[in-house]
């Protein structure tokens, strides 16, 4: 390398020599980088939001489209989430939001797949918190997962339909 040459990977016997004219460039390249991670962490959030993610407490959520129960629940698991459950009015009151604004209604982390009649979330936990809709949940037809409306009530709903999905994260 002699002077003139473009910055790269400088190595020992060009900066002991002297011959290059871009000795600061190891700690510009980290500033550049530094700056990257920044921008790219801004991007990310900023695209969350135009996105419509809502945040509540620690969680974030996100909506992806509609699929079926099974489809969505693995879509949010590869994402590094888990499909969103109501753990409290708070959360229930901030999905509800999503689904208005999509005017679809959702899926929760929440089914009696496995024992009719007895909801529980997707780690097999029973469910604590519900707000079902009067006359819910019925079974009509076999309903064994569960899906929130825009009016925060909660109806068992055919698993094999498609819903929205709201992943957590
Ligand atoms: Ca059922
Ligand atoms: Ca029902």
């Amino acid at each position: 390398m002699t002077m003139g040459d473009a910055c790269g990977p400088l190595s020992t016997p060009d900066l002991q020599h002297g011959l290059v004219d871009c000795r600061g460039a190891p700690t510009l390249l980290l500033a550049v980088s530094t700056l990257s991670y920044h921008i790219m962490l801004f991007s990310f959030i900023l695209v969350l939001l135009l996105q419509g993610a809502v945040s509540v407490g620690e969680k974030i959520f996100v909506s992806t489209g509609q699929h079926t129960f099974s489809d969505g629940r693995d879509l949010c698991a590869r994402a590094g989430g888990a499909l969103a459950s109501s753990r409290n009015a708070a959360e229930n009151r901030a999905l509800a939001e999503i689904v208005k604004k999509n005017s679809k209604f959702a899926f929760l982390g929440i089914n009696d797949i496995q024992t009719e009649g007895k909801f529980v979330h997707l780690n097999g936990a029973p469910v604590g918190y519900t707000n079902w809709k009067q006359g819910e949940p019925n079974n009509l037809n076999n309903e064994d997962c569960v899906v929130l409306l825009e009016n925060q009530l909660w109806n068992d709903f055919p698993c094999e339909h498609k819903s929205l999905i709201i992943c957590e994260l």
